[in-house]
């Protein structure tokens, strides 16, 4: 009723009702352990506690103030990452979500299945949010080392990529990433020389 009352004011008297929310699909990976579940059940203000690991895929359509964003995680365990491509076509930009803790041989798998994931033809002129998460961990390496090591610079040239530290218990941060991303999505006159 409030809802009706308010609908009917905004179109007599202003502007109508406000505008629909733009959706964009995107994919998000990286992998086992790293967080995609956690964090995205956080946006969606659900609970992070008694989550699974995810089996195949999974989609969530995460609300923003100016953004509706329908994230498809992807399994990040060996034995799904093989079919990560079949799950690539449709997408408009991708969330890569990395255990910025973890140890030395996962953090090269990361970095394999990074590079392949920029260089994919169906995500390699889509925008990418680097999510280096477990920020709040000891071992966690910093977005600069990030970078390096992930030779990130020259891969990344030409491309729309935001690279953000992050933390489950730090859920602002995470959102002005996710609000960057959003940025990136909208811009319609993308000038590759820019970044
Ligand atoms: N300390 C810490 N733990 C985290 C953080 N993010 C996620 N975790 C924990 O990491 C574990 C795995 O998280 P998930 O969200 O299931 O990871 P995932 O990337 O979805 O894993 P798959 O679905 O198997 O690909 C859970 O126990 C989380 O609570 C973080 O920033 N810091
Ligand atoms: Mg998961």
């Amino acid at each position: 009723m409030v809802t009706d009352r308010t609908e009917c004011f905004r179109a007599l008297c202003c502007k109508g009702p406000p505008p629909p929310r733009p959706e964009y699909d995107l994919v998000c990976i990286g992998l086992t352990g790293s967080g995609k579940t956690s964090l995205l059940s956080q946006l969606c203000s659900e609970s992070a506690e008694n989550i699974v690991s995810t089996t195949g895929f999974s989609i969530k359509a995460v609300p923003f103030q100016n953004a509706i964003l329908n994230v498809k995680e992807l399994g990040g365990a060996d034995n799904i990452r093989k079919y990560w491509s079949r799950y690539y076509q449709g997408s408009q930009g991708v969330i890569f979500v990395l255990d910025s803790a973890s140890s030395e041989d996962d953090l090269e798998t990361a970095r394999n299945e990074l590079h392949s994931a920029l260089q994919h033809p169906q995500l390699c002129t889509l925008p990418f949010l680097i999510l280096a998460n477990h920020q709040d961990k000891p071992a966690a390496r910093s977005v600069q080392e990030i970078k390096k090591y992930f030779e990130l610079e020259p891969l990344a040239r030409g491309k729309r990529w935001i690279l953000k530290p992050c933390s489950l218990d730090d859920m602002e941060a995470v959102k002005d990433s996710f609000s960057l991303l959003i940025n990136l999505l909208e811009e319609r006159d993308f000038e590759p020389s820019r970044m």
